[in-house]
């Protein structure tokens, strides 16, 4: 139990949250195993987005990408725990769901890679930025008394 842990931003976009499959999303990682350490429901200024979408402001799609994201809450999240970042990549399924698996959320849920309805960090670094940048110090520390039945 004293490995390193991870930790992962995960957001349900704003179509998740209107088409009621923000349960499905914390469902899918509270039941996998993986601690909760932050969650917020937010209404993201543009500015924050430009930011958390930096990497993508020349790109063709980002003005419908920035329309579509500042159209109504988000839900923010930390989650924490074992390799994290790329198996919760791996569960949200491929960015374009007409490539996402199915069994996959992206997969299960959605057709057009504009309405995604989940984020997840790409990589150890862009989460740690992304928590950051969401949560600021503002995540928590808990102990969660499942761990031993969940790691060796
Ligand atoms: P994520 O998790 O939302 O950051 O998506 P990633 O990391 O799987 O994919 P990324 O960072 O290349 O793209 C971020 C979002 O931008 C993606 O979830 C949906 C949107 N997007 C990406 N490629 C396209 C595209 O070709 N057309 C449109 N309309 N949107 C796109």
């Amino acid at each position: 139990l004293c490995m390193a842990m991870e930790r992962t931003y995960i957001m349900a976009k704003p179509d998740a949250v209107q088409r009621g499959l923000v349960s499905d999303i914390i469902g899918r990682f509270e039941k996998k195993g993986y601690k909760l350490v932050a969650l917020k429901l937010v209404k993201p200024a543009r500015s924050l987005l430009e930011e958390h979408y930096d990497s993508l402001k020349d790109k063709a799609f980002f003005p419908s990408l920035m329309d579509y994201m500042t159209s109504g809450p988000v839900v923010a999240m930390v989650w924490e725990g074992k390799n994290v970042v790329a198996t919760g990549r791996t569960m949200l399924g491929a960015t374009n769901p007409l490539e996402s698996a199915p069994g996959t959320i992206r997969g299960d849920f959605s057709i057009e890679v504009g309405r995604n309805i989940c984020h997840g960090s790409d990589s150890v670094e862009n989460a740690e930025r992304e928590i950051k940048l969401w949560f600021g110090e503002g995540t928590i520390d808990w102990s969660s008394h499942s761990q031993g039945w969940i790691y060796e």
